[in-house]
């Protein structure tokens, strides 16, 4: 998959580089990604990328020109590394929630190169959204300092979903969301917390150290499907259940119901 990045500030996608898993895709070749400065594309002496506001009011807006410039460049370069279509994406909160679904149909197009544009200051002049961007993406609601954050969650979330970057190969698939489910609790040693000053006892639930991986297995979706209807119903109301899931759900809601009595 090939990103290109168009910001001000290019060493923050060290974060994504130099870092844990998706480090070790970008030196596999999973990833490939690029960094264009829309300040290498001014033409005036003083480097300018932003100005004032037209109609007044604080702050200041990003350049049309030296973005356009940096597009284009990398669009080029894109297309001379054998993409066909470079989808260009503007990370904004008036954008599309980014969200399991639009993760999977990114990684669905691998073929595709994506142009991530990371704005800063006030935003960016509205005639190169309108005649550059073909989509707008949010990571949620709220406002940032700057695109960069959320172009990083956008290819940290879809790099992870490329073949062959998750060690283990089925863990991507049972990823929180891939379910559509929230993930069961995890525990590991000590199986007891004794004369610790930073823990209470408090046991690991018995069936985890018990060797069945049958009941295991059901254990975790149950809670699962139990955490998901305590923390996020809407959910459920989007996913059909098994008769199995049904089954499990209904027996943590019992045992819950027991625990409020
Ligand atoms: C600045 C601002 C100041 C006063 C009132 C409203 C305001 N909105 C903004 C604003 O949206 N600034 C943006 C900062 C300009 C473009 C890049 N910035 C950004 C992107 N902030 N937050 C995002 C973002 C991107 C994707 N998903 C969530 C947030």
């Amino acid at each position: 998959m090939i990103f290109d990045v168009i910001t001000l500030f290019p060493q923050m996608f060290d974060a994504l580089t130099q870092y844990g898993i998706t480090r070790r895709a970008a030196e596999q070749g999973s990833f490939v990604l690029h960094t264009w400065n829309p300040r290498d594309f001014t033409t005036d002496n003083y480097r300018t990328i932003d100005d004032r506001p037209y109609g007044g009011g604080p702050g200041m807006v990003m350049l049309a020109e030296p973005l356009a410039g940096a597009i284009s460049a990398a669009r080029q370069r894109q297309a001379a590394s054998g993409v066909k279509k470079s989808r260009m994406v503007y990370l904004s909160p008036q954008g599309r929630l980014l969200t399991h679904a639009v993760v999977k149909e990114l990684v669905a197009q691998p073929e595709e190169g994506l142009i991530l544009l990371a704005g800063r200051y006030e935003g960016v002049d509205e005639r190169l959204i309108r005649q550059y961007v073909d989509e707008e993406i949010s990571i949620g609601d709220y406002v940032l300092s700057g695109g960069e954050l959320a172009a990083m969650v956008l290819m940290d979330s879809v790099v992870r979903q490329l073949p062959g970057v998750l060690g283990d190969a089925g863990s991507a698939e049972q990823d929180s969301f891939v379910q559509g489910l929230l993930d069961c609790p995890h525990y590991t040693r000590p199986e007891q917390f004794t004369n610790s000053k930073l823990f209470n006892a408090e046991a690991v639930p018995p069936v985890l150290l018990s060797g069945n991986h049958a009941e295991i297995q059901r254990w975790r979706l149950q809670q699962s499907l139990g955490r998901t209807w305590l923390c996020r119903p809407d959910l459920l109301a989007v996913r059909d259940l098994t008769k199995e899931e049904s089954g499990l759900l209904a027996a943590f809601q019992d045992a819950t119901k027991n625990l409020k009595s």
